[in-house]
């Protein structure tokens, strides 16, 4: 906190929030669960340069540093050389638990630099001019932070929370809403829990998660430097690396497939859906296709659903399946889906006429 000559003071910061240090990425290649591994040491790494850097006074942890209740001693000894690094700078670091974390047990206390936010009242830490404000989460926590907060008059005023505001799609933690938060009148509110960066005001914001935590963690991820100087003034800094994506893609061919493969940044776990109508062959085509970029195609991992439909003709391509592929005794619920595709439907259609080609050809 630096006094300024207009009056007032000067505070700059970094929140980050949702780590999760110890995720097993499940449902991808091991590979590309390493190099995220890797990946989420290296985002953390970047926000202790950037602290060191660029001078801010501490970071702030809004929850979830851990994945879950039993943390790696790999990770702790990992975590504890980076806030070292920050304790010789100066730097202090402050954090809650979210509903991933542990309940209990103190963390790096040796660390004279290190505050963490404990039990089940709110915790203040006064550094003189600010005061940073905190509250850690128990399992299934319904308390309102909201009630139990109140600002220290002629200070400014921080707090961090992991908590769940009006969002129907998450676990309902320490629900409160935003009109509540705001009423609370504080400088700044850092926020964990919801992993999409999101302001929910100018000075009301979730950091998300630092490090893509599953494939429903798409698009851009970093932390907040915030500055303030009378009233807040975060901005976001993205993080470069590998992201998630997921998209449910209409295509209608081969080119438009290969369009959007080409226009992809390969430093993704990709995850496509496509759908539309296709040819027989080009369906054959796509598939094919779809394989070799799997292999071949530099992906940190890929990986694809055909909901294709076959255009117009039905029958013809159904005609070469059961040519190539059924045997006599089979059922023609088992060729549904021989080739990958659903035509599931397509064969309820036209089942009379299917029927009619595989008796035609159990009579030759
Ligand atoms: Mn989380």
């Amino acid at each position: 906190m630096v006094e300024i000559t207009t009056g007032g003071f000067a505070l700059k910061f970094i929140h980050i929030s949702d780590t999760h240090f110890g995720k097993v990425y499940k449902n991808i290649d091991i590979n590309a669960s390493k190099i995220l591994i890797e990946e989420r040491r290296r985002r953390f790494e970047y926000v202790i340069d950037y602290a060191i850097e660029n001078r801010v006074e501490f970071i702030i942890h809004s929850g979830d540093l851990f994945d879950n209740k039993d943390p790696d001693y790999v990770d702790m000894l990992f975590i504890r050389k980076c806030l070292k690094r920050l304790l010789d700078k100066g730097i202090d670091f402050y954090f809650i638990r979210g509903n991933h974390d542990k309940k209990d047990g103190i963390f790096f206390d040796d660390l004279s630099n290190v505050y963490e936010f404990s039990g089940f009242e709110v915790t203040k830490y006064d550094r003189g001019g600010c005061v940073i404000h905190g509250i850690s989460q128990l399992d299934s926590d319904l308390r309102n932070p909201a009630e139990m907060l109140k600002r220290v008059e002629g200070k400014v005023n921080v707090a961090v929370l992991h908590s769940n505001v009006q969002n129907p799609h998450h676990n309902n933690y320490m629900p409160t809403t935003l009109n509540e938060l705001k009423n609370l009148s504080f400088d700044y509110i850092a926020l964990g829990h919801i992993h999409i960066p999101t302001e929910l005001d100018y000075n009301i914001i979730y950091a998300g998660s630092l490090c893509p935590v599953s494939k429903k963690d798409a698009g851009p991820r970093g932390f907040y430097e915030v500055e303030i100087l009378n009233k807040a003034n975060a901005r976001f800094i993205e993080i470069e690396g590998v992201t998630f994506n997921k998209y449910n893609l209409e295509i209608n061919s081969i080119d438009e497939t290969e369009a959007f493969i080409n226009s992809q940044d390969r430093n993704q776990i990709l995850d496509i859906t496509l759908r539309g109508f296709v040819e027989y062959d080009e369906l054959k085509n796509i598939k094919s296709y779809l394989e070799s970029v799997k292999s071949d195609y530099g992906f940190v991992d890929f990986s694809y659903e055909l909901d294709l439909k076959i255009k117009d003709d039905i029958v013809h391509p159904m005609y070469k399946l059961l040519l190539s592929d059924l045997k006599q005794g089979d059922f023609l619920e088992d060729v549904s889906f021989t080739e990958g595709y659903s035509a599931r439907e397509d064969i309820d259609e036209n089942f009379d006429e299917i029927k009619e080609i595989i008796d035609g050809l159990f009579r030759r």
